[in-house]
């Protein structure tokens, strides 16, 4: 009888272990593998930032995607324009002093030369991808 006992409870420890094992499998399924976009967003068309500084647009030259809102930070103490070049696929100007900002969003691809007014040496370059 004693025996009966001890066989009873080792199955009915083998068959709740069993069904922990089990269940616990199936809560710790292996989540999706995640798309690679998931991991690795396409840049997204967000603001990019350019400083004049020490008379120099730096970067001197910027790759975006279209409808990057470009912000430009003047960190000299003089003014400064940003102007895109005749030719640059949208127009912009904008004229600013010591510590001003201009912010344009450009939704046409296509490469932008753009200078300073008051400085036409100093020069810049935003290339808007697709
Ligand atoms: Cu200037």
């Amino acid at each position: 009888m004693k025996k009966l006992i001890i066989v009873v409870v080792i199955g009915v420890i083998a068959c709740g272990a069993y069904y922990f094992v089990s269940k616990r499998n199936t809560a710790y399924s292996p989540s999706p593998t995640p798309t690679p976009e998931a991991i690795n967003p396409a840049p997204s068309s967000g603001t990019a930032n350019i400083d004049i500084q020490n008379s120099a647009f730096s970067p001197m030259t910027i790759t975006v995607k279209a409808g990057t809102k470009v912000v430009w930070t003047n960190k000299d103490s003089i003014t400064h324009t940003v102007t895109s070049d005749a030719g640059a696929p949208q127009y912009f100007t904008s004229r600013f002093p010591a510590g001003g900002t201009f912010g344009a969003i450009l939704t046409a691809p296509g490469t932008y030369h753009y200078h300073c007014d008051v400085h036409p040496e100093i020069t810049g370059t935003v290339i808007v991808t697709q």
